[in-house]
């Protein structure tokens, strides 16, 4: 691809990054807290308005319900358009697919609850991630799980609009140890296959085995048309929640490369770009910038790829020549481009260092000095 052309697809890209990124969060042993933090919905979209300012490619912030509940979500949707931000995907909280019938009527309410509130701040998609599974052989019945969660499924596919769709998300496992209900792309794809079109599966890098091949996953899930979207962030050994591209940029190259293979980076293509990451005690807004950046910088190599050597390559069976392409690509220095684009898009060539001078982190200590931060348990 030319570089104008590279530099048309990057500047066209973009990627959500989530409301609980910007609040406290911690492991299963503490909450760490942060000075400066939000307190409120509108303070954790004010940190992402301000990760778009100097990145020009996060305009959307993902919400999770229950923690970014509010009474007045029209409301919501205009402080976020007047800081230059839309609200996204919605986040529903766990499932219940045990045997309490009443929990399980619970928890299709709430997940009504939040379609309601899609349809108050204009977002496209609902992503569920379901937590649920058995600690303990023998705990539950497997089978009888699977009929309740997809019951629990078609009852929310059905009160979707017609723009609006579900992301599945899958986890391996935690925090139940025996089974969980969702933990792989198969079951994820299984359940949409049988909900409809509008069901397609969010891959949240984090939810794999260790040597797990994600970019198969992806490129599996593309050709059946069930990509829904990511949710970006590292992994080292579970699912860390760490930024984006940190633990092994490698891999979110080849997983963008089969995007870009399919010229699915723009918006158009329907696949939401998201971060899910909830670092814990380095300073929330540079982390996320520097996530969108990892992101941004594997997709720039990936676009870089030479599409016809690597195909002339592929053909004729030259193992070493494909490998050098997409090796070329990769090991390409992609940083002049993006500083490049950024000028060209009227901003700072380098957003961490536009971050720390802007004053913004002294301002939200200052200010947010009262009150209760948001956060796990808060
Ligand atoms: C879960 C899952 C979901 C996210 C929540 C906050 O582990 O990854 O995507 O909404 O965390
Ligand atoms: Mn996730």
């Amino acid at each position: 691809m030319s570089s104008s052309r590279v530099l048309a697809a990057l500047r066209g890209q973009r990627i959500e990054t989530p409301s609980w990124g910007y609040a406290n969060s911690g492991t299963r042993f503490k909450v760490f807290g942060q000075p400066g933090v939000p307190r409120t919905p509108r303070e954790k979209i004010d940190d992402a308005a301000v990760v778009h300012r100097f990145t020009g490619i996060a305009p959307s912030v993902a919400l999770h319900i229950p923690w970014d509940r509010v009474g007045d979500y029209g409301a919501l949707a205009k402080h976020a358009a007047e800081q230059g931000v839309t609200l996204g995907t919605i986040n529903s909280n766990t499932f219940q697919a045990g045997p309490d019938r009443r929990a399980r009527r619970r928890a299709v309410r709430h997940l009504h609850e939040c379609v309601d509130i899609m349809d108050q701040t204009g977002s496209r998609d609902l992503k569920l991630w379901f937590a649920d599974g058995t600690n303990y052989p023998g705990q539950d019945s497997i089978r009888d799980r699977q009929d309740r969660l997809a019951r629990a499924l078609r009852e929310t596919y059905a009160r979707l609009g017609d723009d609006q769709r579900m992301l599945l998300e899958y986890k391996l496992f935690e925090p139940a140890f025996y089974h969980t209900d969702v933990p792989d792309w198969g079951t994820a794809y299984a359940h949409c296959l049988e909900l409809g079109p509008r069901a397609q599966v969010v891959i949240d890098t984090g939810h794999h085995a260790p040597g797990t091949n994600i970019e198969f996953i992806v490129a599996f899930l593309l050709r059946a048309s069930k990509l829904g979207g990511f949710d970006f962030n590292s992994r080292f050994y579970a699912d860390d929640d760490l930024m984006a591209g940190a633990a092994d940029p490698f891999q979110l190259f080849r997983i963008m490369h089969e995007i870009a293979a399919v010229g699915a980076v723009g918006p158009g293509a329907g696949i939401a770009f998201m971060l899910d990451q909830c670092h814990n005690v380095e300073e929330k807004i540079p982390a996320v910038i520097r996530s969108v950046m990892n992101v941004q910088e594997a997709t720039a190599k990936a676009l870089l790829v030479d599409a016809d050597a690597l195909d002339g390559a592929q053909r004729s069976g030259d193992v070493l020549g494909a490998n050098a392409v997409l090796m070329d690509a990769y090991n390409t220095d992609v940083r002049p481009l993006l500083r490049q684009l950024r000028e060209d898009m009227g901003l700072d060539p380098d957003p961490v260092a536009a971050y720390r001078r802007s004053g913004y982190a002294q301002k939200i200590r200052a200010e947010r000095a009262g009150g209760q931060a948001a956060g796990w348990g808060a």
